[in-house]
Parts: structure tokens; C-alpha cells; sequence
């Protein structure tokens, strides 16, 4: 597929910006301002970019408790966020989400979730909502080996392919579900031959290559938008944070994680825009300190932000 500059930077510039929010999320985290879990997604920018990339704001997406690269790919707006994970009233739930329980409806982001495969039944219910009402739009579902591990993993593609299902299940495949690597939590190699068990095609790609994932993501959107029905990418990648902040990650052998880190996606599609000529190194810096200043002005926007109100506590929980 030929790919032109602009949507190879374009890729480059979502990619930088969700490491930025990542690396500010975890200074943030450090210092205190940020109360709760907060999961990182720092090394597997290259997923949520390629996928999303093919969608539009009439998509859906159902992302995980890492989800912030989900969002920001899907169009999240960065200020609304930042304001959520530091818990204030200006944030995506009036500051009393934090990082797992943010959605943005109108974008067709429906939601992070702390519960793990709890988005599989619902990206199969937002995909029977879109071939109900005869449209074209899709739905995109992130998960990871873990979660492909759940029984929600199981009833969803059985049912999504059963019906069709203009659906694709995106297994975003870090190699550890907390400290237990993935050949302590399942017995095969390719989680995408899992895909084979529901009669629907399943393939397995660099998930730190952004054209690879972007490739494969395009194949599985126009097929589900033609109505041919669902179909399921494994994207082997890496986190090279800890579970959460906080979690040390001593499970990890060094030696992988230093292997991994070479096959950083930025640095990978670094290497590519420069190789092809598509950006010099200043252009590439250039873009970074865009995504910084964009990064800060959310901080500043959080930060100025009041917290909500004792008496909040109870509103906007039950319907009237
Ligand atoms: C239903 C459920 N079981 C267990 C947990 C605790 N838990 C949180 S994250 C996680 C591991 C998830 O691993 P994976 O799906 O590979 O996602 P990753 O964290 O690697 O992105 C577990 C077991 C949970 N949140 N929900
Ligand atoms: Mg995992």
C-alpha cells in the first residue's frame, strides 16, 4: 500500500504525542498529582496510531485500563483528560473517573475500562447497533493477551461472527498480563489462532511497526465495512513501564527488555521518515516540541482547575 508523507508524519505526530502525555502522565504520578491507578502505554504507541488511522469519528473503539494511546488516536481531546487523571471538575467525569472510566461518545470512544475483557461483549453490541441500523460505520476493539484469556473473549467473537459483525478485535499482545508472561497464561504462540476457533480471519503483525499495523487494521475495516463480518489482529508489542506506576516490573527479564527497547516504534518510524527522506532530524525535534507545548498547556489547564465540590459526590451517579 503506498503511503505518502503526509500520513506517515501524521502517524509520527499521534505517536509522539501519546508518549508525551505518557511521559508527563508518569512525572505527574511521581509528584503526587495524580490519585489512582494510571497504566501506561508507553512502547505501544504504534497500535492504537496505525488502528485508528483508518477510522472515523462516526467509528467506535472500546479500549482497556491503558487506554490513553487509544484515545488520543480516536481524537480524545488531551486538556479533558489531563483534567480527569488529576481529578478535577473539568475533566471528562467532573474529576471522578481517573484514568479507566474515560469516554467521549460523541467521538465514538466508548470508554476505558478498568474490568478486563469487559469491552469485548460491548464492541460486539456497538457493531450489531451499526449493521442494525444499516450503516457502514465499525467498531474497534482493544484488548490485551490477558483479557484474551476471559470468557468475554470467547462469547464475543463467537457471537460477532455468528452475526456477522462489522467488528475487529485488536489484541494489542505486551507478552505479560501483570507479572505472568505469556507463556505462563496460555499454551499458544499466536493469539490470532484463537481467531480460528470462531470462523473468522485472524493475523498476527510487528505491533511496533505503525505500517504494518495500519496495513492490516485497513484490510479488517474495509472488510467490516463491506459486511463481510469480523476479524481479529494480534499486535505483538511491549510496555516498558511496569504494570501501573508504582509496579517496579522485576518479573521482566533485563535482557528482553533491553531488546525491546531497541525495537522502540518511534525510533523505528524515525528511522523510516528519515531514510525516506520524508523529514529531516530538526523537522522530526520540531514536531516533538509541538506535542510538548500541547502537552503543557493541558497541564496548565488541569492544573488551574478546581476540585469538585464535596456535596458533587453523589451527582451525575443515578439517573433522575
Ligand atoms: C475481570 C478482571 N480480572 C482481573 C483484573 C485485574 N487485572 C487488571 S489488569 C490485568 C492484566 C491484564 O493483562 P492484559 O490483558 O494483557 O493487558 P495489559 O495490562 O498487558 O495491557 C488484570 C488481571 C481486572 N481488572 N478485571
Ligand atoms: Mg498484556
Amino acid at each position: 500500500m503506498e503511503v505518502t508523507k503526509e500520513t506517515l508524519l501524521g502517524f509520527y505526530e499521534t505517536m509522539v504525542t501519546i508518549r508525551t502525555f505518557e511521559e508527563k502522565a508518569m512525572e505527574l504520578f511521581a509528584a503526587g498529582y495524580i490519585p489512582g491507578f494510571v497504566h501506561l502505554y508507553i512502547g505501544e504507541e504504534a497500535v492504537a496510531t496505525g488502528v485508528c488511522a483508518n477510522l472515523t469519528e462516526r467509528d467506535f473503539i472500546t479500549s482497556t485500563h491503558r487506554g490513553h494511546g487509544h484515545l488520543i488516536a480516536k481524537g480524545g481531546k488531551i486538556d479533558l483528560m489531563m483534567a480527569e487523571l488529576m481529578g478535577k471538575v473539568t475533566g471528562y467525569c467532573k474529576g471522578k473517573g481517573g484514568s479507566m472510566h474515560i469516554a467521549d461518545v460523541d467521538l465514538g470512544i466508548l470508554g476505558a475500562n478498568g474490568i478486563v475483557g469487559a469491552g469485548q461483549p460491548i464492541a460486539a453490541g456497538a457493531a450489531f447497533a451499526c449493521k442494525y441500523k444499516k450503516q457502514d460505520n465499525v467498531c474497534v476493539c482493544f484488548f490485551g493477551d490477558g483479557a484474551s484469556n476471559r470468557g468475554t473473549f470467547h462469547e464475543a467473537l463467537n457471537l460477532a461472527s455468528i452475526f456477522k459483525l462489522p467488528v475487529i478485535y485488536v489484541c494489542e499482545n505486551n507478552l505479560y498480563g501483570i507479572s505472568n508472561c505469556q507463556r505462563d497464561h496460555m499454551n499458544v504462540s499466536d493469539i490470532s489462532d484463537r481467531a480460528a476457533s470462531y470462523g473468522i480471519p485472524g493475523v498476527s503483525v510487528d505491533g511496533n511497526d505503525v505500517m504494518a499495523v495500519y496495513e492490516a487494521a485497513a484490510e479488517a475495516v474495509k472488510r467490516a465495512r463491506k459486511g463481510e463480518g469480523p476479524s481479529m489482529i494480534e499486535c505483538k508489542t511491549w510496555r516498558h513501564r511496569g504494570h501501573f506506576e508504582g509496579d517496579p516490573g522485576i518479573y521482566k527479564n533485563a535482557k528482553e527488555q533491553e531488546a525491546w527497547i531497541k525495537k522502540d516504534p518511534i525510533i523505528k518510524l524515525e528511522k523510516k521518515l528519515v531514510e525516506y527522506e520524508y523529514a529531516a532530524e530538526d523537522e522530526l525535534n520540531a514536531i516533538k516540541d509541538a506535542a510538548k507545548e500541547r502537552i503543557e498547556a493541558a497541564v496548565e489547564f488541569a492544573k488551574n482547575s478546581p476540585d469538585p465540590e464535596p456535596e458533587d459526590v453523589l451527582r451525575d451517579v443515578y439517573a433522575d
